[in-house]
């Protein structure tokens, strides 16, 4: 569809309008008393939240790309059907291709205390099927208001179980990661990436930032909470439907190494993932479906 005929379709004048983002791909804007929002319909990718008179909560990259078949750095890319690297093929994209995909809105209706609600929906096509020969529906749904809820609902509309690994790759704008820390992860055990994926557990004390920290975080429910010392902010992540977290800075090698993420960024983000891979992947039996929230306070 084109911006005239999204926002014909879709627009509510003073909450929702579509207009044309970075790579003058479709995005649509969600603007409410508390709070805006931007989600671009090339993988259902969040881009953008921010409280009124507030700084913005979510990070982007100043270097991101928006093109087809490309993820956007930065914001909230979803992640299906598998994370990270796809063990024994080396010819698939990182991260699966939900968020290389254009997704279709489905719903856009106003909600309580003036917040609203967005779904879009990415259905299993023969493109998806090449590369991962399931059938599935996913429906992804946003509420801006006070706070930011996200759900991930994943259905398997095929005739056999299959595993799948998915994710809220959240970035989080911070005002120096050095001096920043999450709480919530004590006594959790996790892989280090850049650990060489050695397995450990995590102390009482919160995570802090001296280097490329990489870890996923397993069998946790916890809400996470990061200390913001130099923004004055602590931004609680909640979830429900995930059994796993990732918290991830890439620091100074990593950044540079990243030709949509700029060298000096790195100070300034970290991700606080909302996920279910590797240990924590999930079965979904024919017909059934499931349900991965988080929510941004
Ligand atoms: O979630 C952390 C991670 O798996 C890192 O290892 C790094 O690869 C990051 O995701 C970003 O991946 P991307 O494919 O978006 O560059």
């Amino acid at each position: 569809m084109t911006l005239e005929q999204l926002n014909q379709r879709w627009a509510i004048p003073n909450l929702v309008r579509f207009d044309a983002g970075g790579g003058n791909l479709p995005r649509m804007i969600l603007s409410t008393a508390d709070a805006e929002a931007h989600v671009y319909l090339h993988g259902a990718h969040v881009s953008h939240y921010q409280h009124r008179g507030e700084k913005p909560i979510l990070w982007m990259s100043a270097k991101s790309w928006y093109e087809p078949g490309k993820p956007i750095r930065g914001g909230v890319p979803v992640i299906f059907p598998w994370f990270g690297p796809r063990a024994g093929h080396p010819e698939s994209p990182n991260h699966g291709f939900a968020r290389l995909r254009s997704w279709k809105i489905v719903a856009i209706e106003p909600g309580q205390n003036g917040s609203v609600t967005a779904t879009l929906a990415l259905r299993s096509d023969e493109q998806t099927r090449a590369a991962w020969p399931h059938d599935f529906d996913l429906h992804f749904s946003l509420t801006v208001g006070r706070s930011l809820q996200m759900a991930l609902e994943v259905r398997n509309t095929g005739r056999e179980a299959f595993t799948f690994d998915e994710a809220l790759h959240t970035y989080f704008t911070v005002g120096d990661i050095r001096r920043a820390s999450v709480h919530g992860l004590a006594g959790a055990s996790f892989l280090g990436k850049a650990e060489g994926n050695a397995r450990a557990t995590q102390g009482s004390e919160p995570i802090t930032f001296t280097g490329e920290t990489d870890r996923i975080y397993f069998n946790t429910r916890a809400a996470c909470t990061l200390e913001d010392p130099v923004l004055g902010r602590r931004i609680v992540v909640a979830k429900s439907g995930s059994e796993a977290t990732v918290v991830w800075n890439p620091w100074i090698t990593k950044a540079k190494a990243m030709p949509d993420f700029g060298d000096d960024e790195w100070p300034g983000m970290v991700c606080v993932e909302t996920v279910n891979a590797m240990d924590n992947a999930v079965r979904l039996e024919a017909g059934q479906s499931h349900v991965m929230t988080a929510e941004i306070q």
